[in-house]
């Protein structure tokens, strides 16, 4: 049994990893804001999985919130085995010149310094018991920079690179560091991207059968039960139909 630590557990990615997890006989550490979704999967993974699940509401934006929540877990939920950074998202789909600073704020501040602040706080516990993996959910957006994704793409590429300085940094302290990097998926991503505009959202995953959340999760999972000497670096991994940041083959419908 390993002890994994999740964010952004209430929907996608997160709660799918979460369930691979917990249905290997993993205890967890599941987060996200939605107070009321995080209780459910809570009892949800207790319930069907009879694991172990400690559940922590708060913001990744919120440096304090961060380092509390992580400060406060009992002794023995500081051993994480495996940190999965995976809370984050896109807002909007602009050029550059009309994009939103708010939104930039917001892509940025979720998805690079919430990494930041998660992995900055946790990583001290790996380094004492010189062991740890640390999964980064990275995109597509970055690896490719593609008309309209411009914050986001930022976003991405900074984590692309954060991981990259955590496989050289943490190499003496024997921390497998991987970076995971979908291509379109269908989750509640496009939902907040469209800032709830439901028929844009659905458009998205119009005419190609998408990634589903139990693709990442099976994913995760597998750079995760490597021997002790291998590690997964990098992984790209997109729907058959997606080639490129761009190049899709859609059904005309
Ligand atoms: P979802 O919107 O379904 O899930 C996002 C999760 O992140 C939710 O649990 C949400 O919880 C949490 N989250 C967002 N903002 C915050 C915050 N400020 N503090 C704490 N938790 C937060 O999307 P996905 O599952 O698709 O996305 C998961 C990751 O995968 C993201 O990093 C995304 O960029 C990446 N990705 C997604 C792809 C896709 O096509 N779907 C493709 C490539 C990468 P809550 O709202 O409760 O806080
Ligand atoms: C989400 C996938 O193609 O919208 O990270 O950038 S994409």
């Amino acid at each position: 049994m390993k002890t994994i630590f999740i964010t952004g557990c209430t929907s996608g990615f997160g709660k799918a990893i979460a369930e691979k997890f917990a249905g290997t006989g993993n205890r967890l550490i599941i987060t996200g804001r939605r107070q009321e979704r995080l209780a459910e999967v809570k009892v949800q993974l207790e319930t069907d999985y009879k694991v172990e699940v400690t559940a922590l509401c708060f913001d990744v934006r919120d440096r304090q919130a961060c380092l509390e929540a992580i400060d406060n877990l009992p002794s023995g939920w500081k051993n994480i085995d495996v940190l999965v950074n995976n809370a984050g998202l896109a807002v909007g789909r602009d050029t550059y010149d009309t994009a939103s600073l708010d939104d930039w704020d917001l892509m940025l501040d979720t998805n690079v310094k919430g990494l930041n602040y998660i992995s900055k706080a946790i990583i001290p516990f790996m380094i004492e018991r010189h062991s740890g993996h640390i999964i980064n959910i990275g995109s597509i957006a970055g690896k490719e920079v593609y008309q309209y994704g411009n914050g986001y793409c930022a976003s991405k590429f900074a984590v692309e690179a954060i991981t990259q300085a955590m496989r050289i940094d943490l190499l003496p302290h024997n921390i497998k560091v991987t970076g995971i990097h979908p291509g379109a998926a269908e989750t509640e991503f496009s939902l907040v991207r469209f800032k709830g505009d439901e028929e844009k959202a659905a458009a998205m995953y119009k005419g190609f059968t998408p990634l589903q959340a139990n693709d990442i999760a099976e994913v995760v999972y597998y750079v995760t039960t490597q021997p002790a000497h291998v590690c997964i670096n990098d992984l790209v991994i997109m729907p058959t139909a997606q080639a490129s940041g761009i190049y899709f083959h859609k059904k005309v419908q």
